[in-house]
C-alpha cells in the first residue's frame, strides 16, 4: 500500500463513507484510494466549505467527518472553519498536504509552517515523518476527537509520504542528480537515507483497528445531589445544548428520557428538535423570564457564555446544576451548585432513570406554556402584516406549513436565520445546523452539503442572509456536479441588516453594510441550478412549492425572497 491507501484504510475502518476536498498535488494519492475504497470523494470550491462539511458530518453522525486540504494555501483556507469546530466542539478529521519530508524549509512549493498556524485551533496536531506512523497518527486523530470535550484534529501528512516506495526513491535518487563531485555524491547518500527513514518499517503489516472511545460520565455524588434537587425544586427548568448531543446516536433515548423527567426544557444549538415539532416541555419563548423564575436550573451541555446572558438572569438563590463534558464550561462566569463534569446528555439519562416523576411541576409548566403561547399569538400577528414585498416572519410561517417531516434546517446569516430561529420548528433530533458560538457566516453551503451527505433522505433547506449566501454561492457548482437537491432561501434585503440596524441606530450611517438586490437566483441558474424569484408575498407559496418539487426531483434550487424591513429583531445585539 502506498500512504495514501494506507490513510484511505483507516477512514474505512472508521465508517467514513465521504471524505470532503479541493485537490492539490500534495493529496493526490489520498483522494484516490479514497475513491478506490468505494467512498464518495466530493471536491469542491473553497476549502472552507469541505471543513464545514466535515464538521456537519460529524454533529449529525457523532463519527468525526474528514476532509483533506493540499499545504499552504489549502490549510489557511481552512483555519475559520476550524475554529467554529473547535468552539462548537465538533470532531472532525483534517488532513493537510505538506512540502516533501527532504525540502521543508528549502523554499519548497506552498512549504509553511503549518503548526504555528493550526495548532491554536485543534485538539491534535500530527506531523507525520514516517510512512509507518501514517495508520497510527490518524487511528490516534479519530479517537482524540471524540474523547472528553470532542474537537478537530490535524494530522499533515507530507507528499514523499503519500505515493508509492520506488516512486520516491527514484524521485530522490533524481534530485541527487549524477555529479560525480564529493558535494554531489554527500547529496545523494544523504537523500538515499532520507528515503531510507521515510520507509523503516512500512513493509511490516500494520494493523488497522479503530480505538474504543469511553463516555465520560459524572460521578455518583454529582448525580445524587443533582437528583435530590430537581426532586425538591418546586419551578425545575432545564436548558440542553449541542454537547448532549455530542454522541449524535443517543438523541432517541435522550428525548425519552427528557420526556420521563418532565421538567420544562428549553433547547438550543443542535438540541434544537430534539423532542420533535410539538412537545408539552418544549418551550420557544421568554427564555429570560423563565430563569429568572426558576429555583433549579439544569444547564446540560450549555455554557454561561453570551447566548445565555453570561447567567445573569439565573436566581443567585437557585440551585445550578452544570452538566458539561468540561469543567472549565461548567463554572464559566458562574459557580454551579452542582458540577456534574461528564457527557450531558448521558447526565440526563441517569438523571431521569433516578428519579422517575419526581420532578413533574404541572402547574409551573402550565405558567410557562401559557406565555409562549402569547408569545406565539404575538408571530401570528406579525405574520399577518403586509408590505412591500414578502414578510421575513410569514415567509418562515410558510417554510414551517411546507417542510417535510423529515427537513433539515441550516442557518447562515444574521437577522434572517435569527428570525427562522424563532418561527421555525425543527421536526426531529439533529434537524436544525447553525455556526454555534462562534457565529460565523458562510457554514452554509458546506453545513449543507455535510448534512444532505449525511442524511440522504432527508429533504435540506438552507436559510441564507443575502450577505451570507455571498461566502457560499460558488458551492450552487458543487451541488449540481454531486447532484445534491438542497433548497437554499436567500432572504434579500440587500444589506447585512444585523450590523446595520445597530451600526444606523448608534452611529448614524450604514456605511459597509448596504447590498443590492442581487439576482442570487441567476448566479444559481448559471452553475446549473433551479433558480427562482419572488418578489411578493402573493408568489410565495407557489414558487415554495416548485424549488420543493424541483428539490424532490433531484435538482438543487436557490429561491431569492425580496424582503421588506421588519422590527422583528428591533433591539437585539450580541456581544
Ligand atoms: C465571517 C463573518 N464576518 C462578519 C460577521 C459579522 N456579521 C454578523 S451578522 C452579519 C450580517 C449578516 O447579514 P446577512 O447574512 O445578509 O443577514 P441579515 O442580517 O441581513 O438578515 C455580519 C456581517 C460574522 N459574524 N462572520
Amino acid at each position: 500500500m502506498n500512504g495514501g491507501e494506507r490513510l484511505a484504510a483507516v477512514l474505512a475502518v472508521h465508517g467514513v463513507r465521504v471524505l470532503f476536498t479541493l485537490c492539490g498535488g500534495h493529496i493526490s494519492p489520498l483522494l484516490v484510494a479514497a475513491k478506490a475504497r468505494g467512498m464518495r470523494v466530493i471536491d469542491v470550491r473553497d476549502e472552507a466549505t469541505a471543513v464545514f462539511a466535515a464538521d456537519a458530518t460529524a454533529r449529525l453522525t457523532g463519527v468525526p467527518g474528514v476532509a483533506a486540504v493540499t499545504a499552504g494555501p489549502g490549510v489557511t483556507n481552512s483555519i475559520t472553519a476550524l475554529k467554529n469546530a473547535q468552539l462548537a466542539q465538533s470532531p472532525l478529521v483534517l488532513i493537510g498536504g505538506a512540502a516533501p519530508t527532504a525540502l521543508q524549509g528549502r523554499g519548497a512549493l506552498q512549504d509553511i509552517d503549518q503548526r504555528a498556524l493550526v495548532a491554536p485551533h485543534v485538539k491534535l496536531l500530527r506531523q507525520v515523518r514516517r510512512v509507518a506512523d501514517l495508520g497510527p497518527a490518524l487511528t490516534e486523530a479519530f479517537a482524540t476527537a471524540r474523547e472528553g470535550v470532542p474537537g478537530p484534529v490535524f494530522v499533515e501528512c507530507p507528499v514523499d509520504l503519500l505515493y508509492d516506495e520506488a516512486t520516491i526513491r527514484q524521485w530522490y535518487a533524481e534530485a541527487g542528480g549524477s555529479g560525480t563531485g564529493l558535494s554531489d555524491r554527500l547529496l545523494r547518500w544523504y537523500l538515499g537515507r532520507h528515503a531510507e527513514r521515510l520507509f523503516a518499517g512500512a513493509a511490516l503489516p500494520a494493523v488497522v483497528r479503530a480505538r474504543e472511545v469511553r463516555l465520560p460520565l459524572a460521578g455518583e455524588r454529582a448525580l445524587g445531589r443533582a437528583a435530590a434537587a430537581l426532586a425538591r425544586a418546586e419551578r425545575p427548568l432545564a436548558v440542553v445544548g449541542s454537547q448532549a448531543l455530542a454522541q449524535a446516536t443517543n438523541a432517541a433515548r435522550l428525548a425519552a428520557a427528557l420526556t420521563r423527567l418532565g421538567v420544562p426544557a428549553y433547547l438550543s444549538g443542535m438540541a434544537r428538535g430534539l423532542l420533535g415539532r410539538e412537545h408539552p416541555l418544549h418551550m420557544r419563548h421568554a427564555r429570560r423570564e423563565a430563569l429568572r423564575a426558576s429555583d433549579c436550573v439544569l444547564l446540560a451541555g450549555v455554557a454561561c457564555d453570551f447566548r445565555l446572558d453570561y447567567g445573569r438572569h439565573i436566581r443567585r438563590a437557585a440551585t445550578l446544576i452544570a452538566a458539561n463534558r468540561s469543567a472549565r464550561e461548567a463554572r464559566l462566569n458562574r459557580a454551579p451548585s452542582i458540577a456534574a463534569i461528564g457527557d450531558a446528555g448521558a447526565f440526563i439519562e441517569q438523571l431521569a432513570a433516578r428519579l422517575g416523576e419526581a420532578a413533574r411541576r404541572p402547574d409551573w409548566t402550565a405558567e410557562l406554556r401559557a406565555r409562549d403561547n402569547a408569545r406565539e399569538a404575538d408571530i401570528d400577528a406579525r405574520a399577518a402584516r403586509t408590505g412591500e414585498y414578502v414578510n421575513p416572519v410569514a415567509l418562515f410561517r410558510a417554510v414551517d406549513q411546507l417542510a417535510a417531516d423529515d427537513a433539515v434546517f441550516v442557518a447562515d446569516g444574521g437577522d434572517f436565520v435569527a428570525t427562522a430561529s424563532y418561527i421555525l420548528r425543527p421536526r426531529e433530533p439533529l434537524s436544525w445546523l447553525d455556526p454555534g458560538v462562534f457565529g460565523t457566516l458562510g457554514v452554509g453551503a458546506g453545513f449543507a452539503l455535510g448534512a444532505a451527505l449525511a442524511r440522504p433522505s432527508a429533504r435540506l433547506w438552507l436559510l441564507w442572509g443575502d450577505g451570507a449566501s455571498g461566502f457560499g454561492l460558488s458551492e450552487f457548482d458543487s451541488f449540481v456536479r454531486h447532484g445534491i437537491p438542497v433548497i437554499a432561501l436567500v432572504g434579500n434585503d440587500a444589506s447585512w441588516a444585523q450590523i446595520a440596524r445597530e451600526q444606523a441606530k448608534l452611529l448614524g450611517d450604514e456605511v459597509g453594510t448596504v447590498l443590492a438586490r442581487t439576482a442570487y437566483h441567476e448566479v444559481a441558474r448559471g452553475f446549473g441550478a433551479e433558480g427562482f424569484e419572488v418578489r411578493y408575498q402573493r408568489e410565495l407559496e407557489w414558487t415554495l412549492r416548485r424549488a420543493r418539487d424541483a428539490a424532490a426531483a433531484g435538482r438543487p434550487a436557490l429561491v431569492n425572497v425580496w424582503l421588506d424591513k421588519t422590527d422583528f429583531r428591533e433591539g437585539s445585539i450580541s456581544m
